[in-house]
């Protein structure tokens, strides 16, 4: 049974990956932060008691800050596939909290690859890297574009990159990037663009709220589905050689563009609805990111499935079925991914 170890395992892709993994046969562990609220929700659904002689899914306590309980669990854990999923991911929060996202999202990786060469482990290691890297550098972007990162996160994103590249070369560790594009899901973090669009729309459908906050409409994302992603994660550790991959939709789509296909999939006009406040702009934008994911298609045999309009229907559907409920926003979520291509 290979074993693997998921930091960021409470989030949107590591709930996700945590789900792939666990169907094919893996003994998954998962790095999660202390706190004062339960904040694993996303993962409920997988957890058996560890009594449970079928269980294979371990919580740790840690946090990518703490670079001395990362060689220790990895020590114990002694994990084949390590997935750094962990960050702080917002792009306008890292502009509130600069020293923060470059402690965890930047430094984090380099706690967890030094832990990884400390515990003299043999093991794969996947980074969550990011297009936020390339930032200002026009699109179409792919593995040769410069990075010109604008945030904080971007930053934090390139330090990270580069040093899963010099452990790589330095020490032969199978180390990966994965260069991912947005992707979004039903269980998409509340605050990011596309999510606070659809729990809007279910929101406005029931009469619940009237009016949708929104900063810069021009941006331009290419937007995919993130249970395709993890899948594409995946197929890079078990590639037969360490490389860095683009994962992408290759399609553009504006947040105006994405606020219509929601709205309208839910017979609203979004301009009766939608109000600007610049609290929602930030110091500086990236304007347009599209991929060119090529390079996956021809060595991984990753494609992506589902573009930004159908992208936006599954994600209002699941949010009015959410209300619905009262609960988690993925009861129904499709099944749909064909991994044939
Ligand atoms: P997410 O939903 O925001 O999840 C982030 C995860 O990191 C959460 O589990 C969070 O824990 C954990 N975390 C935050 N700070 C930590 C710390 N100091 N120590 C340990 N864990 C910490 O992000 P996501 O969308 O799943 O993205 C996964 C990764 O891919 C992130 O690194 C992100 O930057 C990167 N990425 C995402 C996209 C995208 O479009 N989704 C694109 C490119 C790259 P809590 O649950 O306790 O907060
Ligand atoms: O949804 P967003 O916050 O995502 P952003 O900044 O593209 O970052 C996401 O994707 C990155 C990959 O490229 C990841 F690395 C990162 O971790 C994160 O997952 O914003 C998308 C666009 C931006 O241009 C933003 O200015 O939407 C624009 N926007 C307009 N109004 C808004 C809003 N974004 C948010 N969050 N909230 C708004 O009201």
């Amino acid at each position: 049974m290979k074993r693997a170890l998921i930091t960021g395992i409470t989030g949107q892709d590591g709930s996700y990956l945590a789900e792939l993994l666990l169907g094919k046969g893996y003994e998954v562990h998962g790095l999660i932060r202390r706190s004062s609220t339960f904040n694993t929700s996303r993962i409920d659904h997988l957890y058996v008691d560890p009594h449970d002689p079928d269980a294979r899914l371990f919580l740790h306590y840690g946090d990518l800050s703490d670079g001395a309980r990362l060689v220790t669990l990895l020590s114990q854990i002694a994990p084949d596939e390590v997935y750094n999923l962990g960050a702080q991911s917002h792009v306008r929060v890292s502009f509130d909290e600069p020293e923060h996202t470059g402690n965890t999202t930047g430094m984090g990786s380099i706690r967890l690859l030094e832990a990884v060469r400390l515990a003299g482990i043999d093991c794969r290691f996947y980074q969550a890297s990011s297009s936020e890297m390339f930032g200002a550098t026009p699109p179409p972007q792919n593995e040769d574009t410069p990075f010109y990162p604008r945030s904080p996160y971007g930053a934090a994103k390139v330090y990270s990159y580069w040093v899963t590249k010099n452990y790589r070369e330095a020490y032969g560790l199978f180390a990966v990037n994965g260069i991912l594009f947005n992707h979004e899901s039903p269980r998409r973090g509340e605050t990011f663009v596309t999510r606070k669009i659809t729990r809007a729309v279910a929101r406005i459908q029931a009469g619940l709220e009237q009016h949708l906050f929104m900063g810069n409409l021009d941006a331009v994302r290419d937007w995919g589905y993130a249970p395709e992603y993890v899948e594409g994660m995946w197929r890079m550790l078990q590639a037969d050689e360490p490389d860095d991959y683009v994962l992408a939709t290759g399609e553009k789509c504006s947040v105006r563009e994405f606020l219509t296909a929601a709205f309208e999939h839910a017979g609203l006009d979004w301009e009766k609805y939608v109000r600007f406040d610049e609290r929602y702009l930030r110091p500086t934008e990236v304007d347009s990111l599209i991929g060119d994911a090529s390079k996956a298609e021809a060595n991984l045999g990753w494609k992506a499935i589902v573009h930004a309009p159908e992208l936006a229907r599954i994600m209002v559907d699941a949010d009015v079925e959410a209300l619905r409920h009262e609960g988690k926003p993925w009861i129904d979520e499709p099944k749909h991914i064909n991994w044939s291509v």
